[in-house]
């Protein structure tokens, strides 16, 4: 079978115990099983219609696992990020090197700072969380980009977690998953709203490829919630690396094999 999507993916990286860490403590981790889960991870992206681009470890960025925060891939172009952590900006550079085989490139640059992980992109709806670590030079760089593209981009404020996606994701093609002790759904209007079980707040996080969704098996509520809308989910277990704050969409870049790529 053809490949329908590409998928950045990169190695979990020895150092992955001195990551960054906001609203989660310090636990140790298994850097054997956290390699165990992303590559099972890997298969299952592989299983749902990716060819994966899977990059080599970077023994010093803690981080580098979570390539989503890199970049932000549009049918048009990507655009290389420039993250909030000052200790994950070295990540950039061999995502772009590596984007640059398959769409034209552009770059955030200082005093902007924007992780991926608050682009939230519904069609041609283009959500940014003005959070912690992206701030409003930077949402102004990005509009200045896509709009010209016919992109309508959407400021949210995102205070209460690490990232915009943390709070809400795209679950269907008119759905999303949303966490509204976190973000308030009202700005999504006038999609569906599904919302989290409230005993599991970390549930919004959900990578949708084809018709079918990435799910942590961590939150069983939100899951039963999810599969009454008669959405097909893939479970995969994720609770190593949700110890350095990561979850589903972090850990690739997923984008359409385009007829230029
Ligand atoms: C960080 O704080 O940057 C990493 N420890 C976790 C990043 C997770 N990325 C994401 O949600 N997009």
């Amino acid at each position: 079978m053809d490949a329908r999507y590409r998928a950045i993916t990169r190695e979990v990286s020895g150092s992955i115990g001195r990551c960054e860490l906001t609203h989660v403590p310090r636990v140790a981790i298994d850097v054997d099983r956290a390699r165990e889960q992303h590559t099972a991870y890997e298969r299952i992206l592989v299983r749902l219609g990716c060819e994966l681009v899977r990059l080599s470890e970077a023994p010093d960025l803690p981080d580098s696992v979570f390539v989503e925060d890199t970049a932000i891939i549009l049918d048009e172009l990507a655009i290389t990020t420039h993250p909030g952590a000052v200790s994950r900006r070295a990540e950039c550079r061999a995502i772009e090197m590596a984007l640059r085989s398959f769409r034209e490139t552009a770059c955030i640059r200082s005093p902007g700072t924007i992780d991926g992980g608050d682009v939230l992109v519904l069609g041609r709806r283009m959500f940014i969380g003005r959070s912690g670590r992206t701030n409003a030079d930077a949402i102004k760089q990005v509009r200045r980009i896509v709009e010209p593209l016919g992109y309508q981009v959407t400021a949210v404020e995102v205070s209460a977690c690490l990232h915009l996606k943390s709070a809400v994701t795209g679950v269907a093609e008119s759905a999303v998953l949303v966490n509204d002790a976190w973000i308030d759904p009202a700005c999504f209007a006038p999609l569906d709203i599904v919302r989290i079980d409230p005993s599991e707040p970390y549930a919004a996080n959900a990578l949708r490829i084809g018709d079918r969704l990435v799910y942590p098996l961590d939150f069983p509520r939100t899951a039963e919630r999810l599969i009454k809308r008669g959405i097909h989910l893939e479970p995969v277990d994720l609770s190593e690396l949700a110890k350095a704050e990561g979850a589903v969409t972090c850990c690739s870049l997923v984008f359409p094999v385009s007829a230029r790529s």
